[in-house]
């Protein structure tokens, strides 16, 4: 992507300006930019706004408005991320939620975006998802995987905890268990008994799932 186009992405972001993140967008589109990219340059100029959140330099309006403006951008992507040449129905399907506690769900509506683009059948339980929620959703739509999203690391033992209901129940066999989000990581999910760590965004998330089937 043209470095006009990316850095336009990043300022426009900074200033909560939604209209001139749509317009480069549309922009970036219709120069044939891989959407992928575009998500990606999206991304980083939202880890930069939760560092400075981090630092005290901008605060929580800041983290509103900016998630705010990738609502809108990512209704602006969509389109062009589900176009997927790759789609091919598999008949899996993915039960996914964001863990209990935690509110967050852009980045868990972007693997979602991935996952039915390229031919799962996605079942989004939503945010604040309870560990009960988790097991029954696994009992009714018996899923080929559990696909657990938690941004905060003050969620991790909610995560903790839905998987060991699922394990107490028999069912993490039956159904693979895939972690990710911010607190997410590979030593992690073998600390809690996950299935594996889905990778680092929702390109990596797809690949993990595409190769556990492969
Ligand atoms: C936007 C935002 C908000 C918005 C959320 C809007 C929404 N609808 O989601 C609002 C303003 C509501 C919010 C609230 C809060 N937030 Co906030 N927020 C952010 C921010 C800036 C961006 C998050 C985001 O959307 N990132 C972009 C997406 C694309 O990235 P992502 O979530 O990581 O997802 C990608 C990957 O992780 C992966 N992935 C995600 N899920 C899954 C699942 C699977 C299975 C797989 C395989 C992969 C995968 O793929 C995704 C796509 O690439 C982050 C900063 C950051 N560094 O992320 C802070 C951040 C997450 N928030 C934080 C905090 C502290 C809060 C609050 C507690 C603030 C407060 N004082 O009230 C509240 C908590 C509310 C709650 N109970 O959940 C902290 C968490 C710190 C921690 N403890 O770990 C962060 C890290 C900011 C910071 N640096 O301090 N927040």
């Amino acid at each position: 992507m043209e470095e006009r186009l990316s850095k336009g992405i990043v300022e426009a972001f900074n200033e909560y300006d939604d209209d001139a993140v749509i317009e480069l967008i549309e922009e970036a589109l219709e120069a044939d930019v891989n959407p992928l990219e575009v998500l990606d340059v999206m991304s980083k100029a939202l880890e930069d706004i939760g560092v400075c959140f981090s630092n005290g330099e901008l605060f929580l309006p800041d983290m509103i408005m900016a998630g705010e403006v990738m609502t809108e951008a990512m209704n602006t992507l969509k389109p062009a991320i589900m176009a997927n040449d790759d789609y091919v129905p598999s008949g899996r399907k993915i039960v996914i939620g964001t863990v209990s506690g935690d509110l967050h769900d852009i980045g868990k509506n972007m693997v979602k975006m991935m996952f039915v683009s390229s031919g799962y059948d996605v079942i989004d339980l939503g945010t604040d998802v309870s560990a009960e929620a988790f097991y029954n959703a696994s009992k009714e739509e018996n899923p080929d995987v559990i696909a657990i999203s938690s941004c905060m690391s003050t969620t991790v033992p909610n995560m903790r905890d839905a998987i060991d209901l699922l394990k107490a129940k028999g069912l993490h066999e039956k159904h693979k268990i895939v972690i990710g989000g911010g607190s997410a990581n590979k030593e992690l999910a073998s600390e809690l008994g996950a299935f594996c760590y889905g990778g680092d965004d929702a390109y990596q998330a797809l690949k993990t799932i595409k190769e556990l089937f492969a």
